[in-house]
């Protein structure tokens, strides 16, 4: 019995301690019009780990659905498109930008208020789990 507690306790500490080595940096959600149900989160993830690491998921509760969304030229127009991870190599830097990398939100419950955060939790390809606090900007 024993053991096993040990070894459940050991798998908590090193999801923990992959946590850590992932940085969040000015997390974002840009304020849409009313009655607007989506809009796009913004962020720098830094990983500082040893491996190579994947955005996979996004959850949170304030929205029905969350994707992970990339931008690029379609003939003359920049159109997005939907990705299954978006990558963080290690110890680089990866920005989720306007005109870039996005996540995309939509079914958003309530209309989003200016200066407000909402929390989502980011998941990465190792399970490890990042929560987060996006402020709601106009950028
Ligand atoms: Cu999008």
């Amino acid at each position: 019995m024993k053991s096993v507690l040990t070894t459940i306790l050991m798998g908590l500490s090193l999801n923990l301690f992959a946590a850590s080595e992932i940085k969040v940096e000015n997390p974002r959600m840009r304020l849409t019009p009313p009655g607007s149900k989506t809009s796009a989160i913004f962020m720098k993830i830094s990983n500082h780990s040893k491996k190579d690491l994947k955005l996979v998921e996004v959850k949170g509760d304030f929205a029905g659905q969350f994707e992970l969304h990339t931008m690029e030229m379609s003939g003359e127009k920049m159109v997005m498109r939907r990705v299954e991870s978006i990558s963080i190599k290690q110890h680089e830097t990866t920005e989720l930008k306007s005109g870039g990398l996005h996540i995309m939100v939509f079914n958003i419950k309530n209309p989003l208020v200016e200066g407000q955060s909402h929390k989502v939790n980011l998941i990465f390809d190792d399970k490890s789990v990042i929560s987060t606090d996006v402020k709601i900007t106009k950028e």
